[in-house]
């Protein structure tokens, strides 16, 4: 099982968007282990975008996510980062595909309501920054056996 990094941004908070897009993930079958309602910091904010310092959009970008509470969640699943990358879509609201989070709620390439981890190192990295010990929980779901086929002993 994977566990992945998602935030819902401060476009989503505001725009009143948490319930329906935390829904998607519920309903899709990844577990929820870690949510948290928090504004991030000028120092967070660059530790999570440390790749992106000195790009055009990094000054922005940085504005923009420490500008109001933003929904902080650890999903967990088998392969967890992939499946909650491809229900996000494409990075642009612009272009991102209808049925995806940022193809059916968004339009602009700035506010484009989600981030997900895009592999697991960055998912393992990220969770330390936002997560702190204990903050990620392990505990079976009553529906478990009917998310994934159990029978084998692993999760299919
Ligand atoms: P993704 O979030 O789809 O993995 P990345 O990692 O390429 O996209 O970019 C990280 C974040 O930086 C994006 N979520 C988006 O908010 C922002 N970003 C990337 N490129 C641009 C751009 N050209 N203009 C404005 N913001 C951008």
């Amino acid at each position: 099982m994977e566990t992945t990094l998602i935030i819902l941004k401060p476009d989503a908070v505001q725009r009143g968007l948490m319930g329906q897009i935390l829904s998607r993930f519920e309903a899709k079958g990844l577990q929820i282990v870690g949510a948290k309602l928090s504004m991030i910091s000028q120092e967070t904010a660059a530790t999570h975008y440390q790749d992106h310092k000195g790009k055009p959009f990094y000054d922005g970008l940085v504005r923009f996510m420490t500008s109001s509470p933003v929904l902080i969640m650890a999903l967990r699943g088998n392969n967890a980062i992939a499946v909650s990358r491809k229900m996000m879509g494409a990075t642009f609201g612009s272009n991102a595909e209808p049925g995806t989070i940022r193809g059916d709620f968004g339009v602009s390439n700035s506010f484009n309501l989600i981030h997900g981890s895009d592999s697991p190192e960055a998912a393992e990295r990220e969770l330390g920054i936002f997560f702190g010990a204990g903050e990620v929980l392990d505990y079976d779901r009553a529906i478990g056996g009917w998310v994934y086929d159990l029978s084998s002993g692993t999760a299919e």
